[in-house]
């Protein structure tokens, strides 16, 4: 087997200025947010993975399932020499793209691509022990910033999985999906994973699972800001909120302070304060139709080849080409 190789695109420093000036942004404006990058740290991950097996958190069994179903015909439409995977966490699902891309015979190259440098550790040392025909090549990177995808020549094929773009808003979508088309060429694919609009009870179900696993999920991020930034959020002061936005098509998650409280950030030497009731916004993840699944694509210039979904039509999964 050869060494997997991890280049650091994004540093510890560059992810800590990056979180000083989200955190500022958020915690100013009216009403509060905090970007959903900053769930993953050791313990976000944990929890996230945990999420991943929960009876009411279907978006992953749902997505393995259509990959699993339809992973041999990703291989034979792409012929892919390289699959790139953004925001791959443990690229556990990525495996079933791997084993159909390698059993086709066209697969040489595997580029993870995350801002967790010991999620990517852990992933590349896995799939290159796992993989030993293969050249893995991780980078640790975030990928709303720029678009950094390295190419020899090799025909590439873009896999953004679980439904993570949903995360973006609707304009940082478009100019992220206008971004990866600019950065591929002709006869190119991007293998996109969205969750699908359903009965609002299930989604919020699955954002508000009844063991408590993702209220402990989005706490979390509160301890990550107390231990980067010195801040002094009371987690204990904050309910976790799941609600469907029927207008936008996205599942909100939110921490709703349960008294008046002040909170120093002693890194960005500011005083935070919340009354009581009031929501900070920590996610976004929208929901699509379709069609506008369809429609976002093609206006940033890809040819939609296919949609699959899953038996229950849960999620979606889209194969594009550049
Ligand atoms: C990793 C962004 C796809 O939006 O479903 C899970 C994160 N948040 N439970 C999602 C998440 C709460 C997840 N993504």
């Amino acid at each position: 087997m050869s060494e997997p190789v991890l280049e650091v695109r994004f540093t510890e420093r560059d992810a800590a200025t990056a979180l000083r000036s989200d955190v500022r942004a958020g915690l100013t404006d009216a009403p509060k947010w905090l970007s959903p990058k900053w769930f993953y740290d050791a313990r976000g991950s944990a929890l996230f993975d945990r999420i991943t097996a929960l009876p009411e958190y279907y978006p992953t069994r749902a997505e393995r399932a259509v990959l699993a179903a339809r992973a041999g015909d990703i291989a034979a439409l792409t012929a892919a020499q390289e699959l790139v995977e953004l925001g791959s966490g443990s690229s556990e699902k990525t495996r079933l793209l791997l084993d159909a891309l390698v059993g086709h015979g066209s697969l040489r190259r595997f580029v993870p691509l995350d801002v967790s440098e010991p999620a990517l550790r852990a992933a590349t040392a896995a799939v290159a022990a796992d993989y030993p025909g293969l050249v893995v090549h991780g980078i640790v990177a975030d990928f709303t910033e720029r678009l950094a995808i390295p190419s020899d020549g090799a025909r590439r094929l873009v896999a953004f999985l679980g439904g993570t773009i949903g995360n973006l808003l609707p304009e940082e979508r478009a100019w992220f999906l206008k971004e990866l088309r600019h950065v591929l060429r002709h006869g190119e694919f991007l293998l996109l994973g969205t969750d699908l609009v359903k009965d609002p009870a299930a989604l919020v179900r699955a954002y508000d699972d009844a063991e408590g696993v993702t209220a402990e999920f989005n706490r979390n991020v509160l301890l990550v800001l107390n231990r980067e930034l010195g801040a002094t959020f009371d987690v204990t002061g904050f309910d976790h909120v799941a609600l469907w936005n029927a207008e936008q098509e996205w599942i909100e998650m939110r921490l709703r302070a349960l008294r008046d409280m002040r909170v120093h950030v002693a890194a960005l030497d500011m005083v935070v304060s919340f009354g009581a009731g009031e929501d900070l916004r920590t996610e976004v993840s929208a929901k699509f139709r379709p069609e506008r699944v369809a429609d976002e694509l093609a206006a940033a210039g890809f040819a939609l080849r296919r949609l699959w979904t899953d038996d229950h039509v849960r999620f979606g999964l889209s194969l594009a080409e550049a």
